[in-house]
């Protein structure tokens, strides 16, 4: 006979934190976000963390370059989504890469002989309005000078006549050489009140760009997540079809972390998938597994597949149709509570933390506040991110109202069979496991995480801890009655209609 848990299958609205005793020191000022993704053993340093405990969900309509840039700005990680090309997915890591940089490669370049057009036509495909002019019009070519749409008008100045004529040649462009800090090459920019500085070999050729703006976004985002180049740091979902081709395709494209992206990550597939990665990169990539909902899957993807992190959620988003569809999951917050003892009796056994993400399923602030607290090294999200303005996909009003489409990947829409199957069937998708519906626009990605992040923050000091690791040793949680869900809520007070117009 089948095995039956003695435990109730238990989600994040049927708990509720006790506060401990808050400190003087405890502030929200004081605490710090950070947190693990890499696994480490004790007395390391985890060598991948990220500054906010977020990340947004390997989708279609989530994590696109615009979100990616925008998460990792707020010094998050979007998972790049892989039910698309190869090609596609590593060129939207590629953008979000050269978004920001210290020293950026230029991608707007032309020869002297290009005429105004022809540069116009560079400067919308790539969508930056700073060119630098070289010999051979590669980035790596003699430099000869620079351009900005100011140097000419569009709509007045013969657009035939050569670039050569608009340009500030390279004696009159204050350059830097390489080998100059970041500091410096700033200082340079401040001194003569330039937006760019070229930095040169000492061939005259060019190397890099340092731009002001990158500057001042930097001092504007203190908690940006940068790789060791100092770009945005971006996450990819990958799967166990086709990894030989696309892990190398996305980590030349500088994916920062790979993840599984599997609705169930407790196979073999995964574990050869996750063992040829590691063969071949060692430590030099970070690699999600999952999803899993149980000790044991979480043992299998830590010992056997030797996996960075673990993440944990089988059938709780806000799309997915999985329980119904086959029988198959876990309450959300039984699978994560589950997950945590494990991860912990791991780390007390080996000395090995391997860090867990709870993937799907929170339904608004508090759910997010309760993961962390059951043990959740960091939350990946879909509805949330995907509700922001900077989702891939269009606004759409309906009723009078903005929204945004949003699909599982398992739905007909996204037709992600590599999610679904891992020996990967003929016949693929025969029937759907997520669904394709709207979600209300609610703002910028920096406008959503500021309130997320003061309630976090909030509750944090309630529960005297500075860090999140102390707030998860620390949390004391109670099962609510149904009755207590309703006391939560306000009784007996009238609230004002907002649909009544003042009469005066
Ligand atoms: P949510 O944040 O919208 O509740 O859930 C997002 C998570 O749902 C994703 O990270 C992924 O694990 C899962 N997902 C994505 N598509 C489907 C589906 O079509 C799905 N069933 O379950």
């Amino acid at each position: 006979m089948a095995r039956i848990l003695p435990d109730t299958s238990r989600t994040f609205a049927e708990y509720l934190l006790l506060p401990g005793l808050t400190g003087k020191d405890h502030t929200p000022r004081n605490t710090s976000l950070a947190v693990p993704v890499a696994a480490y053993n004790r007395g390391e340093q985890s060598r991948f963390q990220l500054n906010i405990p977020l990340v947004s969900a390997s989708m279609q309509s989530v994590s696109g370059s615009d979100l990616a840039i925008a998460l990792a700005r707020q010094g998050g990680l979007a998972f790049v989504y892989c039910s698309q090309s190869i090609e596609s997915q590593a060129t939207m890591i590629a953008k979000a890469k050269s978004h920001k940089a210290g020293f950026v490669r230029s991608d707007s370049n032309v020869k002297p002989t290009a005429t105004l057009r022809e540069l116009l036509a560079v400067q919308r495909r790539t969508g930056h309005s700073t060119a630098a002019i070289t010999d051979d019009g590669t980035n790596t070519g003699k430099f000869l000078g620079i351009i900005t749409e100011k140097d000419f008008w569009e709509f007045e100045d013969n657009l035939d006549t050569l670039v050569s004529g608009y340009m500030t040649p390279v004696e009159r462009v204050i350059h830097g050489r390489v080998g100059i800090t970041l500091t410096e090459a700033n200082r340079q920019l401040h001194k003569h009140k330039k937006e760019c500085l070229p930095i040169l070999e000492a061939d005259g050729s060019l190397n890099s760009l340092v731009f002001k703006k990158d500057y001042v976004d930097h001092i504007n985002n203190p908690r940006e997540l940068l790789d060791a180049d100092k770009r945005l740091a971006v996450g990819a979902g990958i799967n166990t079809h086709d990894y030989m081709e696309r892990v190398p395709a996305l980590v030349e494209a500088g994916a920062d972390v790979l993840a599984f992206d599997s609705s169930d990550g407790y196979s073999e597939f995964q574990k050869d998938a996750a063992l040829w990665i590691r063969k071949r990169y060692g430590n030099n990539v970070v690699v999600g597994g999952g999803n899993v909902v149980s000790a044991d899957g979480f043992r299998y993807l830590a010992e056997e597949a030797q996996v960075d992190f673990v993440k944990v959620g089988i059938g709780g988003g806000s799309i997915c149709i999985t329980r119904e569809q086959k029988g198959i999951g876990r309450g959300q917050a039984s699978a994560l509570m589950d997950v945590s003892r494990e991860r912990d009796a791991f780390f007390q056994k080996t000395g090995k933390y391997i860090p867990i993400c709870s993937d799907g399923g929170l339904a608004n602030d508090t759910q997010i506040i309760i993961a962390l607290a059951m043990g959740a090294d960091f939350v990946m999200m879909g509805r949330y991110f995907a509700m922001t303005s900077e989702s891939p996909t269009p606004k759409v009003s309906i009723k009078g109202r903005i929204y945004k489409p949003y699909w599982g990947e398992g739905s007909n829409r996204a037709r992600n069979w590599q999610r679904y199957s891992d020996e990967g069937t003929v016949d693929r998708l025969k029937f759907e496991e997520g669904v394709d519906g709207y979600v209300p626009v609610v703002g910028s990605v920096p406008e959503v995480l500021s309130v997320t992040l003061a309630k976090l923050r909030a509750t944090m000091c309630n529960m005297g801890s500075l860090n999140l690791r102390e707030f998860s040793e620390k949390a004391v949680l109670t099962l609510v009655s149904e009755q207590s869900i309703i006391e939560g809520g306000t009784s007996n007070i009238v609230q004002p209609d907002y649909n009544v117009t003042d009469d005066k």
